[in-house]
């Protein structure tokens, strides 16, 4: 049996343990955060067998993984309040998700 534990952002967080869930797979989620940008990300741990990991490193690229979102952008000059509602905006590519995955031996499982 293996532990799959991944680092993901918390953006990221519901549709990947929703996927997992869906594909039959029992995933925790943990909130925490990055040591170096102080940023909350999600941890999601994962029990499986060695053979079903493959599966589970899939759905965390697919929904986890590093991508380019196209995100909208208010130029300031543009903005008509301060939240920018209504204002006239633009997309700009934008890097997103990104997974950091461990997968551990896990010398004894137990449920009691
Ligand atoms: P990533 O390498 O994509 O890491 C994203 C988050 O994943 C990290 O957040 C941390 O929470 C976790 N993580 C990554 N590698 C890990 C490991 N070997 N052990 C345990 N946790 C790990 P942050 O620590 O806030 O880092 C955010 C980003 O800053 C990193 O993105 C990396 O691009 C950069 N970074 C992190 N530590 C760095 C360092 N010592 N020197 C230079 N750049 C660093």
């Amino acid at each position: 049996m293996k532990m799959v534990f991944a680092i993901i952002s918390k953006i990221d967080e519901d549709i990947t343990v929703t996927a997992l869930n869906e594909a039959g797979f029992f995933a925790t989620k943990l909130s925490s955060t990055g040591g170096f940008l102080k940023k909350t990300n999600t941890s999601i741990i994962v029990g499986t067998e060695d053979d079903k990991v493959p599966e589970v490193l899939d759905i965390l690229k697919r929904y986890a993984g590093k991508r380019v979102d196209e995100m909208p952008y208010v130029a300031p000059s543009m903005a008509r309040s301060s939240s920018g509602v209504g204002a006239p905006y633009v997309t700009v590519p934008t890097n997103a998700g990104g997974a950091t995955v461990f997968v551990l031996d896990v010398s004894h499982f137990d449920k009691f």
